[in-house]
């Protein structure tokens, strides 16, 4: 997993805190000897070096590593440690954990490998076979709870080593981002990348176009983001030329985890000269799909298949589509793929056809080969600032609230989330308050499944067979 290349360059830069490579194997190393045998660890990831450390520990000992939004609201975390039964939970030292973590035992992750007495000397650990899992990271679905998904070692490596191919991405790199590190974006690409490749991290703690500037103007080569970043760095270009001569000098900017609109991909390419990369990832398959640092970069467009990755697109009868042009669902097949669906037998096998993925988002293929996302089968996924959220899980979150007596929830466009959460609710009496509702799905769920828009009816629309008919809701 850590290259010796280059000992002494920095890995990991968080704020004024950094850790060299040297460095992070000796107290990575030093953790994970204490971690060894361990069936499962969560780790509570707040964007800080100590949850870097945490992961790597983990992946050196070969124990699946579970990331934890340090957001998650009381009910999604019971699920989380209900499901996926960590032995333990590693934590920055005086780091408050919430009372749903208060039963599992506690490791705090020191930078010191001296902390670990001579764990740290005890020599290289055996490498964990390719399938062991390497991470299982929660993800939403249509209705219920969210999945664990269990990403294997194999899918881990070959996805980054796709993704440095197609980038051209090298140890020389600094990448800059302020994505979280619970989910793949962040922390598989953006933590593990650069690590896997003997390179260096800077993250900025919280997204703010000036931190962007002044991170790219200090050395950073590559910005990953959500589009909802870009769409903010967008709208600023025009007026801040400190960003736009930040922006110029980056070697790379990369988007993925939604749709990048064509205006922000315009907008910052006529402002900086720079056409942002668009790859095409999911939590279950990594990343598919990406433009090439030394291709074409279409606007629109998330690029051709990555190395090792097949995909295709079939039609309702699940036929394999060949001509260009025609909608259809993509479907994945390869090395970047996760093995199942914790403790969901049934999810995973309703999740594969003839041993492709079937990932439920529906695009075409242009002639030359580039893929276009057009949509996505299931109207209840919602992706909102670049995060998977499920229609199902909030309406189950709402209706335990006592002003309400039934809702439906839909997404509707939103030009910085892509995206927004709308709530419809019939109400018991009077309507509570907006905010009461969106603070309730904050604590029960996480706040970025809060609805961002609270609109009270009388009645929901319903078909003869009493469902919601949430398309005459958005009409
Ligand atoms: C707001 N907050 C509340 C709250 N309302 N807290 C409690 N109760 C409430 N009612 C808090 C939030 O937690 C947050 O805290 C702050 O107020 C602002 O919240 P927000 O409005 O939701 O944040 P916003 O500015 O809109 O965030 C935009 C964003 C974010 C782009 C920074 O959406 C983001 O980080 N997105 C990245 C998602 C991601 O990584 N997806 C990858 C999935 S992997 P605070 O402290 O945080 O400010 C994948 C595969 C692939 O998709 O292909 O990559
Ligand atoms: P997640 O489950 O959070 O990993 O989200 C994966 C989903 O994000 C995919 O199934 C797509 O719907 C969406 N997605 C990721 N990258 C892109 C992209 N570049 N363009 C459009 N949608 C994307």
């Amino acid at each position: 997993m850590l290259p010796a290349s280059h000992p002494n360059r920095v890995a990991l830069r968080f704020g004024d805190r950094t850790l060299t490579h040297a460095e992070l194997a000796s107290c990575a190393g030093a953790l994970a000897q204490q971690l060894v045998g361990q069936p499962r660890v969560a780790v509570w990831a707040t964007p800080t070096i100590e949850t870097c450390v945490a992961v790597v520990a983990a992946l050196l000992a070969g124990v699946p590593a579970v990331p934890v939004n340090p957001k998650t609201g009381e009910r999604e975390l019971g699920h989380i440690v209900a499901d996926s039964a960590p032995a333990g939970v590693l934590a920055a030292p005086g780091t408050p954990l919430p009372e749903g973590l208060r039963p599992v035992p506690r490791w705090d992750v020191t930078l010191d490998a001296g902390d670990a007495g001579d764990a740290g000397d005890a020599g290289p650990l055996p490498e964990p076979g390719a399938e062991a899992p390497a991470l299982i990271v929660y993800t939403s679905g249509t209705t219920g709870a969210p999945k664990g998904v269990v990403l294997p070692h194999r899918a881990v490596m070959s996805t980054l080593d796709a993704v440095a191919q197609a980038w051209q991405w090298t140890g020389d790199d600094v990448l800059v981002h302020a994505l979280p590190l619970f989910h793949v974006h962040g922390l598989i690409l953006g933590v593990l990348g650069p690590l896997r490749l003997g390179g260096t991290l800077h993250h900025l703690g919280k997204f703010s176009t000036g931190l962007v500037a002044r991170a790219l103007a200090d050395g950073g080569t590559m910005l990953f983001g959500v589009p909802t970043m870009y769409h903010r760095i967008a709208a600023e270009v025009d007026g801040n030329p400190e960003l736009v001569a930040a922006l110029r000098q980056a070697r790379l900017l990369v988007s993925g985890s939604a749709a990048l609109p064509v205006a922000d991909h315009e907008r910052i390419a006529a402002a900086t000269g720079k056409r942002v990369v668009e790859r095409y990832g999911m939590t279950e398959t990594l990343m598919n799909t990406s433009n090439r640092a030394d291709g074409d970069r279409k606007p629109g467009s998330v690029g051709v298949p990555l190395p090792g990755v097949e995909v295709r697109l079939v039609d309702d009868n699940g036929a394999p589509i060949q001509q260009s042009d025609v909608v259809g669902e993509i479907q994945v097949r390869g090395p970047n793929l996760f093995t199942e669906y914790l403790n969901r037998p049934d999810a995973t096998a309703e999740a594969f056809a003839d041993g492709w993925f079937r990932t439920g988002d529906v695009g075409t293929r242009d002639p030359d080969g580039h893929y276009r996302i057009v949509g996505r089968k299931a109207t209840d996924i919602i992706k909102s600032g670049g995060y998977k959220i499920g229609a199902g899980e909030i309406e189950n979150a709402l209706l335990e609230h006592p002003a309400v007596a039934e809702v439906a929830v839909t997404g509707e466009p939103d030009d910085d989330l892509g995206e927004r959460i709308v709530a419809w609710i019939v109400p018991v009496g009077a309507p509570p308050e907006e905010r009461e509702l969106a603070d309730h799905v904050a604590r029960l769920l996480t706040p970025h499944k809060r609805p961002r828009v609270v609109r009270f009816v009388e009645s929901l629309p319903r078909n003869e067979m009493g469902k919601v008919m949430k398309r005459a809701l958005r009409a």
